[in-house]
C-alpha cells in the first residue's frame, strides 16, 4: 500500500453542484443510482484533466451514462479503487447504476446492516463503498436522496435534510425523498432504514425558529431517550450562548444503532450513534456513562458549525474539526458539571493515552504529513491533543479574543472546506496576536519536556524561574524547533496563599518561545513556592524538583484546582516509583508516611467537594505508571500499586468508612452534581477498603450490590467483588449480575469487561471462554471492545504475562478481524505496538506476533500499523 502526502495536495479537477441519489433496498442486494450534475473546477490547473471517481472494489457497475448517453467498458477504466472517464466536457451529467450488498458487509463502513436495519457510516472514506464519486472532503455538493423499500420491514426512512415527498408503491414498498439544502462532502452522507420508534422533542432557537427533534431507537430502548435528548437541547442552548451559532435546518435527528465502529457520526440532520454512546437510564448506566453520553450528544451537535458548515480541505487537516470541536465540547462539559473534575480526567486521557502514542511508533503532528490509511488517524493526538492546542489559542488570546476570532473564522469560512492554518489565521486577523510559532503545534509530533529550575534572592527581593525545553525525536523528525507554550503559573506564600503577580492577578501566562529562557519576579518578600503549569495549560511533560513536603502543601493550598490534585499525584508517582525499584532490587516495600498525612488531610476536610476527594484518592493508574517508566514492568507496577492501596487502607480504614456511610444514600437515586460527588466518593473509599479482604467490607459491597438502584452503585460494587479473592462471592455475583441482565446488551458489554479487566491469573482463560459463548459476536465491535480490547488495553498484569499467551491471543483475534472489520483490527493491534517500551524477553514475545501477524495478507489498516511498529 502506498502512501499519501499532505505536500501532493491538489484542488480537485472537478466538482459535484448536484448530487441526486436513489436506493432501492432489498434483502439480497441494493441498487443504488446516481445522479450527479458536474463540471470542471476552474480554479484547477490540470486542464482537460481525464475524471478519476472512487470505487471500491466491491461495487458491481451496472449502467454508466453520460448526458443521458451510454458509456460502454471501452470508454472507462475500472481498477480496484476507481472509475476513470476521459474526454469529458466542461459541464455533464454522469449517471450510474450500482449494485451492492449491505448484508454481507462487516466492516461497518458505507451501507451495511445492524439487527436488520439498515445504515450508513461514511467517514472518512465509506462513500465509495456505495456508489463512485469524488470522495474527498473539498467537493460538496447539494444532495437530494430518495429511499425505496418494503414497507413492513422499513416503515422508517430517512436521510441528510428536511423530508420533502413521500409514497407508496404498489408492491408493498414505500419511498420517501430528503433534501438536504447545505453543500455537504460525501463523508456527512446518511441514510437508515429500519423498523424504529421515535421519541419527539422540540427546540426553539435564539431568533424564534422551532427545531423538531427526534430520536430514533430499537422499540425495546424507548426508555432510555430522556437523557440524549435533555443533552441535545443543553448543546443547542450552550452553542448558541458561548459561540453564538444556531441549528439550521428544520429537523434534527439521531439514531442509535448497535453495530458501530467508533462513538458516533456527525452526519448532517442525520447522526447516528452507537447505541452505547446515546441511551442511557439510571438502572443501566453508570454515572460515568451519563456524563459520556452528554459529552458525546454535545460533541456530534457543535460539529453542525465545526465540521459540517465550515468543514476539512483533506483529510490531514482532520484535527480542524475535530480538535476544536473536542474543545468546545469539553467545555461545554465543564459548563454542565465540575471544570475542575473535566480537566483533571481530560489530562489523564491526554497523560496517558496521547503521550503514549507520541513516545510510540505511530507518533505524528496533529496535522500529519502522511497516511496510508485514514482511518488510522482518528487518534488521540488529532483529537485530544488538536483540542489542548485550541485550548492554548484560547489562553493566548483571552476570552473575547477567541469569541471574535471564532466569530470570524465562521463568518468567512461558510459553506467552505479549509485547513488548520484558515483557522489560525482568522484567529491571528481577529486578535492582532502573532500566532507564528505556534502553528509548529500543528506540524511537529512529540510531547515537549518543559524544566523548571528557580532561585531566590532575599537581598534582592527577586525570584526567578529558569525554563528549558526540548521535545524527543518521532519518527517523523529528529530535530524540533522551540514550541511557543504558554506556562500558567502562580507564586504561593508561607502562609499558601497566593502571591499577586501584577495588578492584582494571581495567574500569570509566561510565553515559553525559545530552548531556554528565564523569567524575573520583582519585589517577592520570601521565597515562595512556584505552582507551575497551572491548569495543564500546556500539553507537555513539566519536571521540576518539588519536595513531597512541598507537594503535600500545593495539595492542601493551591488555589488552582487542577494542581492541587496534580500534585498528589506527583507525589504518589515520586513513592511508588521508588517501591517500584525496592520491589524489582528484592527490597522489603514500606509506605513513606507523608501520603497518608496527605490523604487523611483530604479525607478530614469537610469543606472539599466529594467529587474532588474522590478524584484526590486516587492513585496514579497503571497506565499512567507506565508511561513514566523508562523499562515498563507490568508487573511490579501492579503490585506496587495495590500495595500502596491496602496500606492506604489500612491506615486510614476508619475516614474511608466515615466517606462510604456518609456518602452512601440508599434508595432516593438522584441524577445531579451532588449525587454523583457522593456516589464517586463512596465507590473511591469502598474500593479502597476492599483491598483488605475483610469479610464484614465484603458484605458491604455485597449488600451494595444487592440493593443498588442504579448502575454505578451495582457495578462499582460487582466489579471489586469480583476481582477479589472471594472466589465462591465473586462467581455468584457475577451469575447474578449476568441473569439479571441478559437481555441488555449494554450491560452484558459491561459484565464482560469486569472479567476482562479482573487482575487474576484466570483471566485470559475466562476471556476465552466468554468469546466461546453465543453472547459473543466478532462482528459487533462493543462486544470486541468489551472483552478483547478491556483485556489487552485495560489488563496489563494479564495481558503481558510473561508466558506471551496474552500476545499470541491478541495476534489470534487481530488475524481474525482483520478479514471482518479492518478499522476494529487495527485498533486493538495498540498494545502490541509499544514493544519497545518493555524488558528484552516481552520485546522478544511481541515482536514475534506482530510478524506474525505481518506474515498474512493484510488491510491497509493494519498493514500501516503493523509495519511502522517493526520499522
Ligand atoms: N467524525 C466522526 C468520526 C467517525 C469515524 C471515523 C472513522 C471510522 C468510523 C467513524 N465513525 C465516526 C466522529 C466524531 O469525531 O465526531
Ligand atoms: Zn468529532
Amino acid at each position: 500500500p502506498r502512501a499519501i502526502h499532505l505536500k501532493d495536495y491538489r484542488v480537485p479537477p472537478f466538482l459535484i453542484d448536484r448530487t441526486e441519489l436513489h436506493f432501492e433496498l432489498g434483502e439480497k442486494a441494493t441498487l443504488v443510482k446516481s445522479r450527479l450534475s458536474m463540471r470542471r473546477n476552474p480554479d484547477s490547473d490540470e486542464g482537460d484533466a481525464a475524471l478519476q471517481l472512487h470505487g471500491d472494489t466491491s461495487l458491481v457497475l451496472r449502467r454508466l451514462q453520460l448526458d443521458g448517453k451510454d458509456l460502454s467498458v471501452s470508454d472507462y477504466q475500472r481498477d480496484d479503487e476507481s472509475l476513470t472517464i476521459a474526454q469529458l466536457p466542461d459541464n455533464f451529467v454522469l449517471e450510474c447504476v450500482t449494485l451492492i450488498k449491505p448484508q454481507e458487509n462487516t466492516s461497518l463502513e458505507g451501507l451495511y446492516k445492524s439487527n436488520g436495519m439498515f445504515c450508513t457510516q461514511c467517514e472518512a472514506e465509506g462513500f465509495r463503498k456505495i456508489t463512485f464519486y469524488l470522495d474527498r472532503p473539498d467537493v460538496m455538493s447539494v444532495f437530494t436522496t430518495t429511499i425505496v423499500a418494503n414497507r413492513q420491514d422499513y416503515p422508517v426512512l430517512l436521510s441528510n435534510g428536511n423530508p420533502v415527498e413521500q409514497g407508496e408503491q404498489e408492491d408493498g414498498r414505500h419511498w420517501c425523498r430528503w433534501d438536504d439544502p447545505f453543500k455537504k462532502p460525501a463523508y456527512l452522507f446518511a441514510l437508515v432504514a429500519g423498523k424504529l420508534e421515535q421519541v419527539d422533542d422540540s427546540f426553539t432557537t435564539q431568533s424564534g425558529r422551532e427545531v423538531a427533534l427526534r430520536l430514533f431507537v430499537e422499540p425495546q430502548n424507548l426508555d432510555k431517550c430522556d437523557h440524549a435528548l435533555a443533552s441535545l437541547k443543553r448543546s443547542m442552548a450552550w452553542d448558541e450562548q458561548v459561540y453564538g451559532r444556531e441549528y439550521d435546518l428544520d429537523i434534527f435527528m439521531i439514531v442509535a444503532v448497535d453495530h458501530f465502529n467508533m462513538g458516533a457520526m456527525e452526519n448532517k440532520g442525520l447522526n447516528i450513534f452507537n447505541s452505547s454512546c446515546v441511551l442511557a437510564n439510571p438502572a443501566t448506566t453508570t454515572d460515568a456513562g451519563f456524563q459520556r453520553i452528554e459529552g458525546i450528544v454535545g460533541h456530534e451537535y457543535f460539529h453542525n458549525w465545526s465540521g459540517n458548515r465550515v468543514t476539512c480541505r483533506d483529510w490531514f487537516q482532520l484535527s480542524l474539526k475535530e480538535g476544536f470541536t473536542v474543545f468546545r465540547d469539553a467545555e461545554f462539559s465543564a459548563d454542565m458539571g465540575s471544570r475542575t473534575v473535566k480537566r483533571i480526567e481530560d489530562v489523564s486521557l491526554l497523560r496517558t493515552a496521547q503521550f503514549a502514542e507520541d513516545a510510540g511508533p505511530m507518533a505524528h503532528p496533529v496535522r500529519p504529513a502522511s497516511y496510508i490509511e485514514i482511518s488510522n488517524f482518528y487518534t488521540l493526538t488529532v483529537y485530544e491533543k488538536g483540542a489542548e492546542v485550541v485550548r492554548m489559542i484560547h489562553t493566548l488570546l483571552g476570552a473575547e479574543q477567541f469569541r471574535k476570532g471564532s466569530d470570524l473564522y465562521f463568518e468567512r469560512h461558510d459553506g467552505q472546506a479549509v485547513t488548520t492554518d484558515d483557522f489560525i489565521q482568522a484567529m491571528e486577523d481577529a486578535s492582532g496576536i502573532d500566532l507564528g510559532q505556534f502553528r509548529r503545534w500543528y506540524s511537529q509530533a512529540g510531547t515537549p519536556v518543559v524544566e523548571v529550575s528557580d532561585d531566590y534572592d532575599a537581598e534582592q527581593r527577586r525570584y526567578r524561574l529558569k525554563v528549558r525545553q526540548h521535545c524527543p525525536a518521532t519518527p517523523e523528525s529528529d530535530s524540533k524547533q522551540p514550541f511557543h507554550i504558554p506556562l500558567a503559573v502562580g507564586l504561593l506564600d508561607e502562609q499558601g496563599n497566593d502571591l499577586d503577580l501584577g495588578d492584582g492577578q494571581t495567574t500569570k501566562i509566561l510565553h515559553l518561545t525559545e530552548a531556554e529562557q528565564e523569567f524575573v519576579f520583582e519585589g517577592i518578600d520570601s521565597q515562595p513556592l512556584p505552582s507551575l503549569l497551572r491548569g495543564f495549560s500546556a500539553p507537555v511533560k513539566l519536571r521540576y524538583p518539588y519536595s513531597a513536603e512541598q507537594l503535600v502543601f500545593l495539595m492542601a493550598h493551591d488555589s488552582d484546582g487542577f494542581n492541587r490534585w496534580d500534585a498528589g499525584q506527583r507525589l504518589a508517582v515520586d513513592l511508588m516509583q521508588g517501591l517500584i525499584s525496592d520491589y524489582q532490587q528484592g527490597r522489603e516495600l514500606v509506605l513513606d508516611r507523608s501520603l497518608v498525612e496527605a490523604y487523611t488531610k483530604v479525607l478530614s476536610d469537610r469543606s472539599l467537594d466529594p467529587a474532588m476527594v474522590a478524584k484526590l484518592l486516587l492513585l496514579p493508574s497503571e497506565a499512567y505508571l507506565a508511561e513514566l517508566a523508562e523499562v515498563i514492568d507490568p508487573e511490579a507496577i501492579h503490585l506496587v500499586r495495590e500495595f500502596v492501596k491496602r496500606e492506604l487502607a489500612q491506615a486510614l480504614q476508619g475516614l474511608l468508612m466515615d466517606a462510604y456511610r456518609h456518602n452512601r444514600s440508599e434508595g432516593d437515586y438522584q441524577l445531579n452534581a451532588d449525587a454523583i460527588a457522593r456516589r464517586s466518593l463512596q465507590n473511591a473509599a469502598l474500593s479502597y477498603l476492599m483491598t483488605l479482604e475483610q469479610p464484614r467490607i465484603l458484605v458491604l459491597a455485597q449488600h451494595q450490590f444487592a440493593s443498588a438502584d442504579n448502575m454505578t452503585d451495582q457495578l462499582a460494587a460487582l466489579s471489586l467483588i469480583a476481582h477479589s479473592g472471594f472466589e465462591s462471592e465473586r462467581q455468584q455475583a457475577l451469575s447474578e449480575f449476568y441473569q439479571q441482565w441478559q437481555q441488555d446488551p449494554l450491560v452484558v458489554n459491561q459484565w464482560l469487561s469486569v472479567q476482562a479487566t479482573s487482575p487474576r491469573d484466570d483471566s485470559l482463560t475466562q476471556v476465552k471462554a466468554l468469546m466461546a459463548q453465543p453472547l459473543f459476536d466478532l462482528t459487533n465491535p462493543n462486544r470486541v471492545r468489551a472483552l478483547i480490547g478491556a483485556f489487552c488495553g485495560q489488563n496489563a498484569v494479564q495481558f503481558h504475562r510473561a508466558d506471551g499467551e496474552g500476545y499470541r491471543f491478541l495476534a489470534d483475534q487481530v488475524i481474525a478481524l482483520d478479514k471482518l472489520n479492518p478499522q476494529i483490527a487495527s485498533r486493538l493491534l495498540t498494545p502490541l505496538t509499544r514493544w519497545k517500551r518493555y524488558d528484552s524477553r516481552r520485546q522478544a514475545l511481541m515482536r514475534a506476533q506482530l510478524e506474525r501477524i505481518m506474515a498474512g495478507e493484510l488491510s491497509k489498516d493494519s498493514y500501516e500499523i503493523v509495519s511502522k511498529s517493526l520499522a
